[in-house]
């Protein structure tokens, strides 16, 4: 089978991260792990976008040379795959050498096929999205011009190359016919195919006002424009030019997760690159909405950005972790407010999750002396045995992107569980039919241990806790090994501190 390849757009380096980058690297940390605990091997792939004109200009605004600009921004970025806890396999920057190498030989692949020719540009241009625009798509508003995200616009007019992107207007069709599923949601796949419809222009690939990028191998007067450059990031990671290294055989092509910002970029221009190069278009563009913050939109002129770093300082990582998935269907638009993450935390994780485990587990170490026995139980409850076979519904719910209804139905489960305690009453039990509480807490236990196997890609750190209860580490990550803590003759439990702090 196909391994897959999952990548995040690689971000800009002329600011921070914030909310929105990190709610990118988070999706796809969570279908690494996830992929892992079935274990399917899969290659996770995120970096910084370091050329261009965006970045020259704020190099220059902070007077230092964009070579170093770069190095620190990148690093901020570095520092949140470690602040998120994320499973990258790699981290790129497009200042990389080998970066460098890729995009020169794919262009010169380009070149060789007649697929890039020499002409002139005018028109206009959005550094803040590093986009050509349109003339159809542009807003006219108090003298001043922009594209439809808002950005102004400025009248670029220079020599350019020029990529025969109007020739790929049949095959990209035909790659949307031939593949339902190339963009989803199918509201943003339908969109971009009648833009393709609609017409495709050839499409400037290289500027000359400025000097901070990719030099063109064979006319160095030219900057390789940086939405060519930074495409080929996604190769250039698994060893491209050498299309016979070993991760370009396993890994491409890829299924690129991004905001709904850059569908374009990676659904029209992309496939287009790469079939005239002779290579596989991408198999899947997954895209996902767009976070404001308390009802607006998050922007530095607004001064509303949401740190990452500040939001898990007062809520947790796994918590945040959790909002963020379970908030908002993934396709849709989301608002963050304080109000909506606290009502999660205090609802959903410690009233439900939480509670569960610590009144199940606080009385096994009280009255049982730390054990339960697994070795003559029946393991056929009902809630049990759904519990199990929820497998099936998860993995159809990641295949679909759908995180939400992936942690809405196993916290319906936890909830039934905390159901069965007051039910079942094991304390109850103690004094009049020991065998059977001790069979009642032994499904319950094993019920939970599987949805926090379930729960794990969303909330790693929390579940490895958890785990720790039961005296369990890591391997048991994988869904499998549920059948091996069935086979087990007893669980020892340690005693629970509070897992998820309420917030006031
Ligand atoms: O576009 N809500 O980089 P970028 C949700 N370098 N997601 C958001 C968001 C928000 N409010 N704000 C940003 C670039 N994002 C290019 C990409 S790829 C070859 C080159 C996320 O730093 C979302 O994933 O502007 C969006 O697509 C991405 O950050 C844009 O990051």
């Amino acid at each position: 089978m196909q391994s897959k390849f999952f990548t995040t757009p690689i971000y800009y380096v002329n600011d921070k991260p914030h909310i929105g980058h990190a709610y990118t690297s988070l999706s796809v940390d969570i279908l690494k792990r996830y992929y892992t605990c079935i274990n399917e091997n899969s290659f996770f792939l995120t970096g910084t976008d370091e050329h261009g004109q965006k970045v020259e200009k704020a190099a220059h605004e902070a007077k230092i040379e964009p070579q170093k600009f770069t190095d620190k921004v990148s690093e901020n970025f570095r520092e949140m795959s470690t602040l998120l806890n994320l499973s990258n396999d790699d981290f790129i920057r497009t200042t990389e050498q080998r970066h460098n190498k890729s995009v020169q030989a794919f262009w010169k692949i380009l070149e060789d096929k007649d697929q890039i020719y020499l002409s002139k540009y005018s028109g206009w241009y959005s550094v803040r999205d590093e986009a050509f625009v349109a003339d159809n798509e542009i807003v006219e508003k108090d003298g001043k011009k922009y594209n439809s995200f808002g950005s102004e616009l400025t009248f670029v007019e220079e020599e350019s190359y020029f990529f025969r992107l109007s020739y790929w207007q049949k095959s990209l069709l035909k790659l949307f016919d031939e593949n339902p599923d190339f963009i989803v949601p199918k509201t943003r796949f339908n969109e971009v195919r009648r833009f393709i419809e609609s017409g495709l222009k050839d499409l400037s690939v290289s500027r000359t006002t400025f000097n901070w990028g990719i030099k063109v191998p064979t006319n160095p007067d030219h900057i390789i424009y940086v939405w060519l450059d930074a495409l080929t990031n996604y190769i250039s990671a698994l060893g491209f030019p050498d299309i016979k290294d070993k991760n370009f055989i396993k890994f491409w092509p890829g299924i690129h997760v991004v905001g709904k910002d850059i569908i374009r970029f990676h659904a029209v221009f992309w496939p287009a690159f790469l079939m005239a190069a002779g290579l596989e278009p991408p198999k899947q563009i997954v895209a996902h909405g767009w976070w404001t913050n308390e009802g607006e939109k998050i922007s530095k002129s607004l001064g509303n950005v949401i740190d990452p770093g500040q939001l898990i300082e007062l809520y947790g990582l796994d918590e945040v972790r959790y909002f963020l998935f379970r908030e908002v269907p993934f396709g849709n638009d989301g608002d963050f407010s304080q109000d909506s993450i606290k009502n999660r935390i205090n609802g959903e994780l410690a009233n439900n999750y939480g509670n569960l485990i610590q009144r199940v587990l606080s009385f096994i170490v009280k009255n049982l002396n730390q054990r339960i026995e697994l070795s003559e139980v029946n393991f056929n409850f009902n809630i049990f045995k759904e519990i199990l076979e929820l497998e099936k519904e998860l993995n159809r719910n990641i295949k679909n992107y759908k995180f939400d209804e992936y942690l809405k139905v196993i916290f319906t489960y936890l909830n039934a569980l905390n159901n069965y305690v007051d039910k079942q009453a094991p304390w109850a039990l103690k004094k009049t039919d020991p065998n059977k509480m001790n069979e009642v807490l032994a499904n319950i236990c094993i019920s939970i241990i599987r949805l926090t196997q379930y729960l794990y890609p969303f909330m790693p750190s929390k579940t490895l806790k958890i785990l720790e209860l039961f005296n369990l580490d890591e391997s048991f990550t994988s869904f499998n090994s549920i059948n091996n803590i069935m086979e087990m003759n007893l669980l020892k439990i340690n005693q629970p501190e509070p897992l998820f702090k309420k917030i006031e």
